[in-house]
């Protein structure tokens, strides 16, 4: 058995997210967090990194983006006994949407909320796998706030510092946490 006690947690679970060259393009350095999902330990680990750090918060819901947020936000909401709201790519949402458009490296994404998914005053964590350039962070982010919800922090499992999304996000004074940060390749 493993002596965990010691070590430091964070550092430990980057350990489980491999890197993958070149995928999906040339050049492009994939951060694949599925082997860190797939170990009931290191899956455990991590959700509770997270729960230990809202636990004594008031938090009224958890909003997760589309896709990868949708698996570790669903699974903390449940463990704080709180709401899941899914923030999800345009196009996929059957009720009434807000929506806010964002720019990728080429071309533009949008996602979508329901209106009805949280009520002004609402105390939400919004989650993610990952921050490279902060667009899709962002983006979830002025959902919530149209609607009059209160971010209490936005959090993922990994900064891309390079991409810069976390240093404009702390310059917005966007509340920012992750367990991780990769540096280069
Ligand atoms: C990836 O892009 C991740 O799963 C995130 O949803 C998103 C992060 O990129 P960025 O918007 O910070 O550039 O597919």
């Amino acid at each position: 058995m493993e002596n965990l006690s010691n070590l430091d947690y964070a550092s430990y679970l980057k350990g489980w997210i491999r890197t993958v060259p070149n995928w999906p393009s040339e050049g492009v350095m994939f951060r694949d967090i599925t082997p860190l999902l797939q170990n009931p330990k290191t899956f455990r680990m991590l959700i509770d990194i997270f729960v230990h750090r809202y636990m004594g918060e008031r938090i009224d819901m958890v909003a997760g983006l589309d896709a990868r947020g949708f698996i570790i936000g669903s699974v903390l909401a449940y463990e704080l006994n709180v709401g899941f709201v899914p923030i999800r790519k345009k196009g996929k949402l059957p009720f009434t949407t807000v929506a806010e458009e964002y720019e990728l490296e080429y071309g533009n994404a949008t996602v979508e909320m329901h209106t009805d998914a949280v009520k002004p005053g609402d105390r939400v964590v919004l989650i993610d796998d990952l921050i490279a350039t902060g667009g899709t962070m962002m983006a979830g982010y002025k959902l919530l706030q149209r609607l009059g919800a209160e971010v209490v922090e936005t959090a993922g499992i990994i900064e891309l510092p390079e991409l810069g999304g976390g240093e404009l996000m702390r310059d917005l004074n966007i509340p920012l946490f992750t367990v991780c940060s990769f540096d280069g390749h």
